[in-house]
């Protein structure tokens, strides 16, 4: 097969969003009130495309095994992903139906999403209206503002919204003059046990679309000679991802979905957090399983980001493998699952082990990413525990703000420290027996446990 040799730039074009990802960040912008968002240069269509997410928080299955009690949107994690047309006005609705700050950064805005919707209360719905102004493949994520955008994207709230080019054609497309056999939407992210494994970088478990290991045992059905079109996105939030096919090369690669950014012949795509690609791929004539993975085998393959496309020639095939998680009926509970993650709460006692303290020993709690570590403590009678605010970003209130406290809501005796700042700390003494839940008032969903024998 011989490809044409393109002279398109790779790289953005003049005038092009690239800062547009940063609105998740335009903190202040979060307070302002809603207002018209201006047209831009391309034309729309008419279309008005509306989008509605629903923000909650409850446990989500990464596979039969485990349970993973984290923030949604519309119940899956990724969340559900949208298709757009190029030109399209596109209305995004956020209903809170959570009893703490949600919001939404939606990146295929060239407009402050987050001053929209990025702050919405508990109980209330907001919109935002914008044009769908350059085709690609792009993040959104939640915005309740502050310190809250990075912990809510952590926890789960993030998804991929595609916006289709109105004209001009990927790679696959305008030399084979079809259409793709299969459309494979993948996002790439991860799953922390805790803010500090969070603020390292030390993914419990990475994952494409939701589930570990979710097309090992499901493999993707195609033929040898299928034209496949890969929506890949890398949500992180925090690694890196070298997307590769074991037994391929990639034919085309459109770095953040544009088909004016042309790749040829490669056998990756490097993704940062919120990167994303149109990869094109035809499928070898050679029947086998062709393995999906990030190539990152120690900190990403391993801990769950695999994949299988297995080609035969009586495949049966799927024409769309859609990104969003298995959607979670509300149901999951503690005793199904082999193990239970929180990233905000102690979780089975294998994922967060109780520390044990002997007399005389320092008891340090650090307050990090909105979780106490060790989030279960053990701890002779007369102890003195301390805590220290290890969250950087102690400005502003509620899910805006790292500022925390710890004030025991069941145990023998009522305690509480004060609220701290950046690098504050403050000490309670437990000299009575028995078991001590405490949370933080500003994030109430942030749980320690101190066992005092
Ligand atoms: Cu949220």
């Amino acid at each position: 097969m011989i490809r044409s040799v393109r002279s398109q730039n790779r790289h953005f074009p003049a005038g092009t969003p690239i800062f547009a990802a940063l609105g998740a960040l335009a903190f202040l912008a979060a307070c302002a009130q809603p207002g018209p968002v201006p047209d831009r240069d391309v034309q729309w269509t008419g279309e008005t495309v509306t989008l509605e997410i629903t923000a909650e928080r409850g446990m989500v299955a990464l596979d039969e095994h485990v349970g993973y009690d984290g923030f949604t949107f519309n119940q899956t994690i990724p969340s559900e992903q949208f298709i757009v047309q190029q030109g399209d006005s596109v209305r995004m609705i956020l209903h809170n139906e959570d009893t703490v700050a949600h919001g939404l950064s939606v990146h295929a805005a060239d407009a402050q999403t987050s001053a929209h919707v990025g702050n919405v209360p508990p109980g209330e719905s907001r919109s935002v209206t914008f044009l769908a102004k350059y085709p690609g493949v792009f993040m959104y994520h939640c915005a309740p503002g502050g310190h809250g955008i990075m912990m809510h994207t952590k926890a789960g709230q993030h998804g991929m919204i595609v916006v289709e080019p109105a004209d001009g054609q990927y790679g696959l497309e305008a030399e084979l003059g079809r259409e793709p056999d299969l459309r494979l939407y993948f996002v790439q992210h991860e799953v922390y046990r805790d803010g500090r494994d969070f603020f390292d970088g030390k993914a419990l478990y990475v994952m494409f679309n939701g589930e570990l290991f979710r097309y090992v045992k499901n493999p993707i059905q195609a033929r040898p000679g299928d034209y496949v079109r890969f929506y890949y996105l890398n949500n992180g939030p925090n690694l890196t991802s070298t997307f590769h096919i074991v037994g391929g090369i990639f034919d085309y690669m459109h770095y953040q979905g544009n088909p004016q950014n042309v790749d040829i012949g490669g056998q990756s795509v490097t993704s940062g957090p919120t990167d994303s690609w149109v990869i094109e791929w035809q499928v070898p004539e050679e029947e086998g399983a062709y393995t999906l993975v990030t190539h990152a085998f120690g900190t990403q393959t391993a801990k769950g980001a695999i994949g299988i496309l297995q080609a035969s020639h009586d495949a049966e095939r799927d024409a769309v493998v859609r990104s969003e998680g298995p959607r979670s009926n509300g149901e999951l509970v503690d005793a199904q699952f082999r193990r239970v993650v929180r990233p905000f709460a102690p979780g089975s006692p294998e994922v967060d082990r109780p520390v044990h303290f002997d007399a005389g020993e320092e008891v340090i709690i650090e307050m990090v990413g909105n979780s106490y570590v060790p989030k279960t403590v053990e701890i002779p009678s007369g102890t003195s525990v301390t805590w220290v605010n290890e969250d950087v970003f102690d400005y502003m209130n509620f899910e805006q703000t790292g500022l925390h406290n710890s004030v025991v809501v069941q145990g023998p005796e009522d305690l509480a420290t004060e609220m701290l700042g950046h690098g504050e700390t403050d000490a309670l003494t437990f000299t009575v027996p028995g078991d001590y839940e405490y949370i933080c008032t500003m994030h109430p969903y942030m749980r320690g446990i101190v066992r005092v024998r």
